[in-house]
């Protein structure tokens, strides 16, 4: 399964591996907003997350699948917010305080990862 998922990812890696867009959207109010999302072999879930600037997150990323990915999260004025590791099989937290507006977009580091499909991005107002 997992094979030719690969396969077929591979087979339009020219055009990127498209995933439809999951999207969540961070409860409104103050304190400490969390994300359950889940990284696969390729893909984060959700993969768009809206959220309001200010916001304080923790995601909470399981990785599902075999292997290890990762979770990079750029600014949008493009410092790296967050890098961490995803051990297969674990969940790993993730906090982050959004003191911009605008895109965040994030990918899973590992090579290739990320043209499988393998991103997705927040976006603050
Ligand atoms: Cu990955």
């Amino acid at each position: 399964m997992g094979k030719y998922l690969l396969l077929g990812c591979m087979a339009i890696a020219l055009a990127g591996c498209a995933r439809p867009e999951r999207t969540v959207t961070a409860p409104p109010g103050t304190g400490e907003k969390v994300i359950e999302m889940s990284a696969g072999s390729f893909y984060f879930n959700p993969n768009v997350i809206e959220a309001q600037q200010g916001d304080q997150l923790l995601l909470l990323i399981e990785n599902i699948s075999a292997f290890e990915h990762n979770i990079t999260i750029v600014s949008p004025s493009g410092e790296i917010v967050a890098a961490r590791d995803l051990p297969a099989g674990r969940t790993v937290p993730v906090k982050l305080t959004l003191t911009e507006s605008g895109e965040y977009p994030f990918h899973c580091e590992k090579p290739m990862h990320p043209r499988f499909g393998m991103r997705g991005r927040l976006e603050v107002r």
